[in-house]
């Protein structure tokens, strides 16, 4: 039988959640009737500009690695903010925190790129245990970030399965839902018998493909229909799918609206409309 959670649509899951970042981005994805989350892992900060005006108006969210761009400026993260509210998107950098409390918030507020200044949502390893959560929500809860954890991966042989996904959705709970607004995951990691009325998680799932299977170093690509209706996830992450396609920037942009409605016709089947 279907989670509970997949049978709600997103708008009405909006009065769960207390995190400005979460409420924003059940709002954006209810407005612009869109699931899908674009990673733009280009190597030029200029060029993840160009990709993201193609296709900031088919998604909800733009996810980054900022530490991939060889032109990393202050003035990428302003043009980035400034398209955010123009095209109506949340910014995701995809940093993947896995230290000490003390470490990561400095990673997360300090250095060349201070995450914690633009990008609404990034992610944390559960590994070093619960004070990565501290850390990470002493520098981003009074700024209204949230934050999402790995429960599980999309490459093939993660050692996030079993007893350490399942552990990372109850270190999740135990934080509470202030600054840890889901996860990252490849199902619905958040069983419907460990949850109680009202709390709701959002899903994100990568390792998103219309046409590849995989790459050839680990990758490992599931449908939008296969995440979404399958599997349960809220948000679809689609990176070389979408940036790596040929013919050019309106070939970007019309694959962006091929995933969006992929993405979007699966939750209106999962919702049995
Ligand atoms: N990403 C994954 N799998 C994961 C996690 C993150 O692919 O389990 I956690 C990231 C890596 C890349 C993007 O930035 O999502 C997927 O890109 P492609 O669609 O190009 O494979």
């Amino acid at each position: 039988s279907p989670h509970p959670t997949t049978l709600i649509p997103y708008a009405e899951r909006i009065k769960f959640h207390t995190n400005p970042t979460a409420i924003k981005i059940l709002e954006i994805m209810d407005r612009k009737k869109t699931n899908l989350a674009v990673s733009v892992d280009v190597t030029s900060a200029k060029e993840a500009l160009e990709v993201v005006r193609r296709v900031g108006a088919s998604v909800c969210m733009v996810k980054t690695h900022c530490d991939i761009f060889e032109d990393f400026t202050p003035a990428f993260t302003e043009e980035l903010l400034r398209l955010s509210k123009e095209l109506d998107f949340v910014i995701f950098e995809d940093r993947k925190f896995a230290d000490i409390g003390n470490t990561v918030s400095l990673q997360y507020s300090s250095g060349i790129h201070k995450i914690s200044t633009w990008s609404d949502l990034t992610n944390a390893h559960s590994v070093p245990g619960p004070g990565i959560i501290a850390g990470l929500s002493k520098v981003g809860l009074p700024l209204g970030r949230g934050l999402l954890l790995l429960g599980e991966m999309s490459s093939a042989g993660s050692l996030a399965v079993g007893g350490y996904t399942e552990q990372t959705f109850k270190m999740a709970q135990d934080a509470g839902r202030e600054f840890v607004i889901g996860f990252i995951a490849q199902n619905r990691i958040d069983k419907p018998e460990k949850i109680g009325e009202g709390e709701d998680y959002l899903i994100m799932s990568p390792g998103v493909g219309l046409s590849a299977k995989g790459d050839s170093l680990g990758q490992q690509y599931r449908t939008p229909r296969e995440c979404v209706v399958e599997s349960g996830a809220d948000v679809i992450i689609v990176g070389r799918g979408i940036y790596g396609v040929e013919g050019g920037e309106e070939a970007v942009k019309s694959e962006a609206e091929r995933y969006r409605e992929a993405g979007w016709k699966a939750y209106e089947e999962r919702l049995g409309r």
